[in-house]
């Protein structure tokens, strides 16, 4: 296991909480996926779950808050969120829960990127690893809590995925067309 990721994704778990990751393996370099990942005021550019944000205080430094407002559907409205690590160099970013009308209570997450495949640049990939902990909420079992956080995770990564692929091509275009 790299050093980055053990030492970003060892969260301390109590008893009344579940903790898992989910590890997207993406077609574009680090770069392409970090300028999408990055943006703490823009989730909605990769999560469909998400429906408007708004950054309620902070300048975008760690401590910025933010107001999510989800799709309807969810068992939830909307979710205010504080950025925890946003780490340039080493491609991090973590936020926690701090509010909502939902049943994530004390969500917190890390996402880092790690660049995988060739030595050159053309076919350098990155991998995520997306870790989180939360409250497992009164009435469910940790197993139900992970399954229904997983999914949302799992759909936020693909779709990133999605975004920074089609990033990634549309600059090979530019690029050979100058
Ligand atoms: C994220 C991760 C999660 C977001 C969850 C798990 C959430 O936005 C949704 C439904 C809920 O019930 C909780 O990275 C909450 O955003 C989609 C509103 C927090």
């Amino acid at each position: 296991i790299p050093d980055a990721v053990a030492r970003y994704h060892t969260h301390a778990v109590a008893a009344n909480q579940c903790c898992s990751a989910v590890v997207q393996e993406i077609a574009a370099p680090v770069s392409a996926v970090w300028s999408v990942v990055r943006r703490f005021d823009n989730p909605q550019a990769y999560k469909h779950f998400v429906k408007s944000c708004h950054v309620i205080g902070g300048d975008g430094a760690v401590g910025t808050v933010r107001e999510v407002h989800v799709i309807s559907g969810l068992p939830a409205g909307r979710s205010t969120e504080r950025l925890e690590i946003l780490d340039e160099e080493e491609h991090v970013l973590s936020f926690s829960v701090v509010g909502g009308d939902h049943r994530l209570a004390n969500y917190r997450s890390v996402t880092t990127l790690h660049s995988s495949g060739g030595g050159d640049s053309s076919g350098a990939g990155t991998v995520v690893v997306e870790s989180y902990v939360v409250d497992v909420p009164p009435g469910n079992t940790k197993e139900d809590t992970c399954v229904f956080v997983d999914t949302i995770v799992k759909c936020n990564l693909q779709s990133l995925a999605h975004i920074a692929e089609n990033l990634t091509r549309r600059n090979c275009i530019n690029n050979n067309n100058t």
